[in-house]
């Protein structure tokens, strides 16, 4: 379909003040009346929603099954323009943001509570936590109402709950998946029959799942129910009193060869403009890898514009100082920034932080916080290569999917012992306790936008170019895209710079 389609379909998703997913765009490219099935979907929505995504369109009425497969082979490789359609709304109902106080709180970080000394009691205390409080979270759902301790069901004969932490999972020959779970006292093997729909379920080690069934006369438990923490199916989003919004950044790599100062001149330059959505955003919020650090990875030294670690935050001061007064910058650390590695992590040092304007608040990884009382989950998104490694199907330019696993295992980094660090905290500092208003992470160099049960869930893209090591793994980065979101619906738009 040509370039005329494209823009009438722009055109219309404009005119009805919504957004399209850039995969949900070229979905409907390849329809063969791409308005009528959107037309059709957005009339079987009760209120217009502020982002349309691929699973909608797939969903949407005649739309049948071969062609949802067949669009999902063609747009996963590759990286997809993202369409630059703002809702005429979006910009009309923007509020100055320079007429109110920032109201900013951290509600969690590690900051300063950080416990760990890494001896076996710390692991052993850490997964009994994590278990403790997802098993809390099964519990309640009406499903595993009266789950049992898995000694107990292992000698039962009529169908049993159980909620374990997930030892093992692998698959057999004939395609069966067995999941090895444990509890505090005893362990069971279980087994998704390979003709069922929870055999195709994504399982990754250490998460924590429930699981209906019967034990078989060899002590195996067939399942016919795989049970996540997930999340309560409609949540409420607890906008704030007028249209601020808040912008996403993370990723931004200063200090490395690679990072895209002219898309950052730009992006400043707007944002220090006249422009009503800029005007309108008061906060925000960098989710790490702000540089790009020193001995981050072998040989990094080549690929390096300024070579001291100082030198790098000092010349990220300066950029975040010449934004305008009216934004207040939240900053969390990521994996190439100078704090430990271990996650959670705490925020920058004095050292860091004194390089900075008063005005800078600077934030653990994760951290949950709290803009004009909109609770936004952030996460710089280390887990998110453990995800990809574990999960088929899962990939680097679809972080949303990433998120929404996340979400419903209520986890941001389930897999211990893989390229993501964890320290054993007191605590499981990485379990999503409360559920946010909006969930944002970087790290993989993509971007994105939609949401989940309510939560808006942003990914913030990078301000850095395809480096060398992502060239070799095939890794197409989507930088200088700026996620905006408005405080009081929760509507969001990616602005491309
Ligand atoms: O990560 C930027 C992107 O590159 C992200 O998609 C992960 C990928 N990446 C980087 N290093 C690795 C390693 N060692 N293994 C797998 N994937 C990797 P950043 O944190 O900016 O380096
Ligand atoms: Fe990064
Ligand atoms: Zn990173």
């Amino acid at each position: 379909m040509g370039p005329r389609m494209r823009e009438e379909l722009l055109a219309f998703v404009s005119e009805r003040g919504t957004l399209l997913e850039p995969d949900a765009v070229e979905f409907l490219l390849s329809q063969h009346d791409p308005i009528a099935s959107l037309a059709t979907f957005l009339r079987s929505c009760h209120e217009t929603p502020f982002v349309v995504t691929l699973h909608d369109v797939v969903r949407a009425g005649e739309i049948g099954r071969k062609a949802a497969t067949s669009v999902r082979i063609a747009v996963a490789p590759k990286a997809i323009p993202i369409p630059v359609t703002i809702p005429a709304s979006f910009a009309r109902l923007g509020e100055d943001a320079s007429d109110r106080d920032p109201n900013v709180r951290i509600l969690r970080d590690i900051t300063g509570r950080s416990t760990c000394e890494g001896t076996l009691e710390d692991f052993t205390r850490y997964f009994r936590h994590r278990f403790q409080v997802l098993r809390g979270m099964l519990r309640s759902r009406r499903e595993l109402a009266g789950a049992q301790e898995i000694a107990k069901a292992r000698r039962s004969t009529r169908e049993v709950r159980v909620i374990g932490i997930v030892a093992d999972v692998r698959t057999t020959k004939k395609g069966h998946r067995i999941l090895d779970l444990e509890d505090e006292a005893d362990q069971i093997s279980v087994l998704l029959p390979a003709d069922s729909a929870i055999a195709a379920e994504p399982v990754v080690s250490d998460e924590v799942v429930g699981v209906v069934g019967t034990v078989n006369d060899r002590g195996l438990l067939i399942a016919v129910a795989l049970l996540r923490p997930d999340l309560p199916s409609a949540t409420r989003f607890h906008g704030a009193p007028g249209h601020v919004r808040a912008a996403f950044m993370s990723d931004i790599h200063v200090g490395s060869r690679t990072f895209l100062d002219e898309k950052w001149s730009k992006v400043s330059a707007w944002l220090a403009g006249e422009d009503e959505i800029a005007r309108s955003i008061r906060y925000l919020v960098v989710s790490g890898d702000v540089v790009d650090g020193i001995g981050v990875y072998p040989r990094q030294d080549e690929e390096l514009a300024i070579d001291d670690i100082y030198g790098q935050y000092e010349a990220l001061a300066r950029m975040i100082g010449a934004l305008p007064d009216r934004l207040t910058v939240v900053m969390l650390p990521g994996n190439h920034d100078a704090v430990r590695p271990a996650e959670p992590q705490p925020a920058f040092p004095q050292s860091i932080q004194k390089l900075f304007d008063s005005s800078v608040i600077f934030a653990g990884n994760p951290s949950l916080l709290s803009l004009d009382g909109v609770r936004v989950l952030a996460y710089h998104g280390r887990s998110m290569d453990d995800l990809v490694s574990a999960i088929p199907g899962m990939s680097y330019h679809r972080p949303i999917d990433g998120m929404k696993a996340m979400l419903r295992m209520r986890h941001l980094a389930p897999i211990y012992g893989g390229k993501t660090p964890i320290a054993p905290e007191a605590e499981d500092h990485l379990i999503i306790d409360e559920v946010p208003d909006i969930f944002v992470t970087g790290h993989v160099h993509s971007v994105g936008v939609d949401q989940y049960h309510g939560v808006v869930l942003v990914n913030s893209s990078t301000w850095q170019a395809q480096t060398p090591y992502q060239k070799m793994r095939n890794i197409e980065p989507m930088p200088a895209r700026l996620p905006i979101v408005d405080l009081s619906s929760g509507a969001a738009i990616i602005r491309e710079f």
